[in-house]
Order: structure tokens, then sequence, then C-alpha cells
């Protein structure tokens, strides 16, 4: 089943310092989107990368004692190592250094320069280096920058300037016409009386420093990083290349059905980037998609703070599905969410030790024991109306787990998983397998449970799987199936009576071991 391309994006990552929580969960939530989309038959693809330009990267490198391109080739390694240990399955990586990306933001400048979109000026304020952002003194909040707290640099120079003041009623007109186009309501309120206050036209080139890409039609400046960064949406599936195949690529990815973003950054993705496409006369994205700050102990988490945790202590204790599901499931996405330790550890022995592992450790232990391990077929005389709330859970299952997904509700997703997983356990506590074995006449029943359970288990397998990839995995081995990886048609696979009488179940050791709280 072919359902069309779907185009996803997480932001591209400043390279001053390593991955952190913050930045992995955002796109643990894009990948956890881009798996259930291939498992719907859409033909994903998934973008990734690192924002490597700017005086906050260049900072970075000088107080390393390193250039900044050795800056940057010393920290991207350690961004994709930590993707591939979270199991992030992104169909490229983009990193602004490369010249598939200098090429693409020469491109668009030519363009918009040609028409007319840009004239030189000169700039007088404030620039927050952290944030990487221009501050009029008005928007200063005690002299410092509104956004992040911390101290300003005044700068005047003549640089180039982008007429965004002339793309506001393009753009209130479109988020009228396309209400999911931020997302959610609460930031697409906060977009349009931003924009209803007034556009100014935006600086969008430096001449005071160099780490960045320089503008094809004036020697001495190099693009403002953010332009640059947002550029690397269409830059990295083939905008201004020259060779055919990445410019069929563009046509056929761009443009994208979703750009997730953290709150932070809805100006630039909501306003500036949107104008900016205009500009170029390119269609829009269909959604951006701004989520919550993960906060710990009531502070956002981030790199300067210093109280961001590290992932990979966490898939040490954790395990990486873990990891993911943990994330996903706490932590509302759209709002702030606090996450600690407790309530991981709790939402760990709870939802997967307890009811999601559990379960499955029980029933392939039970096939095990009573059948051999061979799944045998249910039959229809030994049916029994306690089976039909498990078939109906398991039933509206892909509805439901679909509809939540469509909203980007990944909470209500993984509890209508839980409802059948849930309720799978209240069916196997019902039905007492081990009770059913003690007799002969009981056995075909036995057998029918054990179906039906098993079967329960398999449906489930796959709406895990986007959150939890090398569980379901395993899962589906144990059941003696094939590689859930392969699902092209989750709806299809999930219909009820497919796991093939006859299968091969094998036990194995449990996929969450109940971890003790020190
Ligand atoms: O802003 N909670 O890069 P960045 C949730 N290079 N998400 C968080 C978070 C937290 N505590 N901290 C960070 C940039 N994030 C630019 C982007 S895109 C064209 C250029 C996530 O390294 C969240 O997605 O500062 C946020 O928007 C992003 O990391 C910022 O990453």
């Amino acid at each position: 089943m072919e359902t069309g391309p779907f185009y996803i994006t997480t932001p591209i990552y400043y390279v001053n310092s390593v991955p952190h929580l913050g930045t992995a969960y955002t796109t643990i939530a894009a990948d956890a989107l881009a798996r259930y989309r291939r498992m719907t038959g859409h033909d994903v693809f998934f973008l990734t990368g690192l924002d490597e330009h700017g005086q906050k990267v260049a900072q970075a490198a000088e107080e390393n004692g390193v250039s900044p391109q050795e800056w940057c080739d010393r920290i991207a390694p350690k961004f994709r190592e930590t993707w591939d240990l979270l199991g992030i399955s992104n169909d490229d990586f983009i990193r602004t250094t490369e010249q598939r990306h200098k090429t693409g933001v020469q491109a668009f400048w030519t363009k918009l320069h040609d028409d007319g979109y840009l004239y030189k000026g000169s700039y007088e304020g404030w620039y927050c280096v952290p944030c990487e952002t221009y501050y009029i003194e008005d928007q200063l909040v005690e002299g410092e920058c509104p956004s992040c707290g911390r101290g300003v640099e005044f700068i005047r120079e003549e640089n180039w300037f982008f007429k965004l003041s002339e793309f506001a009623d393009r753009l209130l007109d479109h988020y009228e016409t396309h209400p999911d186009f931020v997302q959610p309501d609460t930031r697409r309120n906060e977009v349009l009386s931003f924009v209803k206050g007034g556009l100014r036209d935006l600086s969008i080139s430096r001449t005071t420093f160099t780490w960045g890409v320089p503008l094809p039609f004036d020697e001495g400046h190099v693009t403002y990083v953010w332009i640059d960064a947002l550029l690397n949406y269409i830059t990295a599936i083939g905008y201004g290349s020259d060779d055919p195949e990445m410019q069929e690529r563009f046509a056929h990815y761009w443009p994208a059905q979703v750009h997730y973003v953290g709150k932070d950054i809805i100006r630039f993705h909501c306003v500036i980037w949107p104008a900016m496409l205009m500009a170029a006369g390119l269609p829009l994205p269909e959604t951006v998609f701004a989520h919550g700050f993960l906060l710990t102990k009531g502070e956002k988490m981030s790199k300067s703070k210093g109280n961001a945790m590290s992932p990979a202590q966490l898939v040490d204790r954790f395990g990486v599905d873990a990891y993911r599901y943990y994330f996903l499931r706490d932590v509302q996405f759209g709002s702030d969410g606090s996450v600690s330790m407790e309530s991981m550890v709790q939402r760990y022995n709870g939802d997967l030790a307890n009811d999601w592992g559990n379960l499955c450790s029980r029933l392939f232990n039970m096939t095990e024991k009573y059948l051999d391990g061979v799944v045998a077929e249910p039959l229809s005389e030994w049916h029994d109306d306690g089976d039909d709330t498990l078939t109906a859970l398991a039933g509206v299952l892909p509805e439901k787990y679909e509809e939540a997904m469509g909203r980007l509700d990944y909470v209500a997703a993984l509890e209508a998983v839980w409802d059948l997983v849930k309720d799978c356990n209240r069916y196997i506590e019902n039905e007492a397998p081990w009770n059913l074995a003690k007799s002969e006449e009981t056995w075909p029943r036995l057998e029918t449970v054990l179906y039906n359970a098993l079967e329960a288990v398999r449906i489930a397998a796959l709406f895990t799987a986007p959150a939890m990839p090398s569980t379901s995995a395993e899962v589906w081995r144990r059941l003696g199936l094939g590689d859930i990886g392969d699902v092209t048609d989750i709806a299809a696979e999930a219909v009820w009576g497919r796991l093939p009488v006859g299968s091969r179940v094998t036990k194995g050791d449990p996929l969450y071991p109940r971890i003790y709280e020190e």
C-alpha cells in the first residue's frame, strides 16, 4: 500500500555541545512518527542534522582551541552515535557545513536578491549569542535577553535585510486558511498575535565574523545563522542542486508534512521561514508542531544550565525502548512536562515490566509449557463471551491509534495500546489457563484462550513498534513471525486472526526486567 510522501524534520541542533535529553526528545518523537508512517505505507523521508555555523559555535571552537570546522567534525559523530543508540531511523543527516547545503543557501540568496526581496541597510541593536537572535532595545528585559536572560552585545553594522515586513498580511491569511499550519493552538495564538503586532525587516547577514555561508552577491557578508539553518529543510532534499536526481527528490518531498520544533523556536519556524518560502515562490510546510520543554525540578533542562542528563546514562539503566517510551508516554506532546528518575522507574515497572513485559513472558511460557510452543487452532465452538472484549479492543485499536497519531498525540496513542494490553492481562486472570490445563475436557478451551491472548500480543506489538521498535521486533520473533520492520500496512496486519496456527513460540528472557530503586 503506497500512501504518498511523508517528509518529517527535527530542528538541526547546534554543535556548541553534545546531545542531551531535550534534543533527544524531539528526535525520538519524530522517529516514532516516521516509523509509524512507514507502517502506514507512506514514503517517509525523515531528516535531522546539525546547525554548525554562527557565533555560538565559533565561540565553542575557540574556547576549545580548535578551528570551527574541526570542532564541528569532533561533535558531529557524538550526535550520530547518540541517535544510533536511541534507534533513530533518519533517512538523512544534514550538516550545514556540507557543500550541498552551501550551494542551496547561495541559490536561495541569488533568487531573493534577483527578485528584489533584499536590501542593504545598517543595523544597530542587540544580539544574544546563545540564542543567535537580534533584539531592539525595547525588547530587552532589564537589559538582558528576553528569551534566555543572559547578556546581549551591542552591534552596529551594515548588513543585508530581508523584507519580512511585507509578508505580514500573507502570513495572517495563511494562518487563517490553514489552521493546522501552527500547532498546537496555544502556539498558533502566540504566533498570530506576534504577527498582528507588526513585523520588522530582518537582518540576514553579518560582517563582523566569517563562520557562515557567504552571500553570493556581496563579499565579506556571511548569512545570519538562523536563516542558514532554516534552509536545511530544503537544501537537504535537493533545493538548488543541479543534479537531476536531487531536483526530483525535492519536487517529490517538498513541502514537508511536519516540522517538529521546541516552543523556543516558533517565531523562526512559523513567521520567518514561511515568509522566506513565500519570497522564493515555494509552497509552505503543512504543519509546524511545537512541543513543550522537558523540565527537571521545574526548570527547563538545557546544556547551558548544566542540568541536562545524558541519554546514554538513561539508556544504560533502562534500555533504549523504555527510554523512548517514557518520554513519549509521560509528557503530553505539545505541553511542558516534568521528568525525573522516580517517575521513569515508576513508568518502567508499571507499564513495561508489569503490564507488557509480564504479559508476554507469561504467555510465551504457558505456550511452551502446555503446547510445546506451538500455536494451536482456536475453535469456534470453544468461543466464549469472555473473548469478545479482547477482540473488540484489538479491533478498534488501529483506528484509535491512527486518530491519536493524526493529532500527534503520543500519549493517547499509547493509552489505546495499553487498553488492549491491560485487557489481555485481565483476560488471562479470568480465564486462568493454568486451571484449564488441568483437565482434558477443557483443553480445547485452553488452546483457544492462548490463541486469543497471543493474537492480542501480536497486535499490541505492532502498535508498540513506533515507540519501542526493538522490543516489538523481539516479541514478533518470539511469536515465530517475520520482521516487524517490514510491515507497510499496519491496519491490514492488525486484522484479528492473522497469527498462523502452528507458529513456534519461544520464551526467552524478560523483555523489561524489574528495576529496584536504589
Ligand atoms: O535551536 N525540552 O538548536 P538547539 C524539550 N540550531 N526540547 C528541548 C529542550 C528541552 N529542555 N532543550 C532543547 C537550535 N530542546 C537551532 C535550531 S532549526 C532550523 C535550528 C530541543 O541545539 C527542542 O526541539 O538549541 C529545541 O527547539 C531544540 O532542541 C533546540 O536545539
